[in-house]
């Protein structure tokens, strides 16, 4: 048996096709992976062995933790810190359900900042493509989007409507307006979610102010499209002990729906990093 075979070829490529993401060795300490993630964008370590403490005080040593304890306990069906990806069959929940989801940005709808979203897989069984995390390399995919795609987000908002209100109980109820880009600072990007697909529960509806819903969809559809083309994209199929960590603000991302028989029991927590205090839309060297 070679064992060096299967080691050589995940290692030292990058996870999308555009230059995105790396793969690290399972020898990778954990206080290395900080840097790996703002300089690659995505990081994947396998065989990480957390319990749920143990991750908390992880996502805690990588920046602000994310938190919706105080004043807001209701967010997130009252999670404080560490929301459970755990594939309920509760019908009434998507983010935390069994469905997809369409490429997004995480705080997009209740409006925080979050730098860096920490995946790790507690117990993963009996899945294979479906239930991967899918993540685009959005920088990569605005730079060649074609003009008549980019017109609308050059507009400047798009609407949203949230439907899953144990989730999002602070935002407002109706129809709403959000930017198209965001800037903290640190990276520039499109602040964006698409649509759900027909058949699926909603967690949130999204259209285009000033166009009849038949080309709002139509351009929801193309955008997509060209989103999901192969050499922005990594789908991540999950193994149980994988660490995944995607910088929030290169990226947008997603999950494939799980079949009915799979275990997928990710903790999944968030970081903000301190505001940059310079000038708004101002960039880092480098970015
Ligand atoms: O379940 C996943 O793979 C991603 C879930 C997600 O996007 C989120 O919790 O914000
Ligand atoms: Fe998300």
């Amino acid at each position: 048996m070679n064992l060096s075979v299967h080691s050589h070829d995940v290692h030292g490529q990058s996870l999308t096709a555009s230059g995105l993401g790396i793969h690290l060795p399972d020898e990778t300490p954990l206080t290395a992976i900080r840097q790996a993630v703002l300089d690659h964008g995505v990081t994947l370590l396998r065989n990480v062995h957390f319990d749920e403490a143990s991750f908390r005080c992880f996502v805690e040593s990588l920046g602000d933790k994310v938190s919706y304890a105080d004043g807001s306990a209701k967010v997130g069906y009252g999670f404080a810190d560490i929301l459970n990806l755990d594939g309920t069959h509760d019908k009434e929940k998507v983010i935390t359900g069994r469905g997809s989801l369409p490429l997004h940005t995480d705080g997009i709808l209740l409006g925080t900042q979050v730098d860096l979203i920490i995946l790790y897989a507690a117990d993963v069984k009996g899945i294979d493509e479906d239930g991967a995390t899918v993540v685009c390399d959005q920088l990569a995919a605005w730079n060649d989007m074609p003009e008549s795609l980019r017109r609308p987000l050059l507009d400047g908002r798009l609407e949203y409507l949230a439907f899953e209100r144990g989730y999002f109980a602070t935002v407002p109820e109706g129809w709403y307006p959000i930017s198209t880009f965001r800037d903290y600072g640190r990276v520039r990007s499109l602040n964006l979610a698409l649509p759900f697909d027909g058949q699926a529960k909603a967690s949130w509806d999204v259209r285009v102010p000033g166009l009849t819903a038949e080309a709002s969809t139509a351009w929801f559809a193309a955008l997509e499209q060209h989103l999901t083309a192969a050499p922005y994209l990594y789908s991540h199929r999950w193994r149980t002990g994988d660490l995944l960590i995607i910088d929030n603000q290169r990226t947008l991302h997603g999950r494939r729906g799980l079949q009915p028989l799979t275990c997928r029991k990710l903790l999944r927590g968030q970081v903000t990093f301190e505001e940059i205090a310079s000038a708004p839309g101002a960039t880092l060297a480098g970015e």
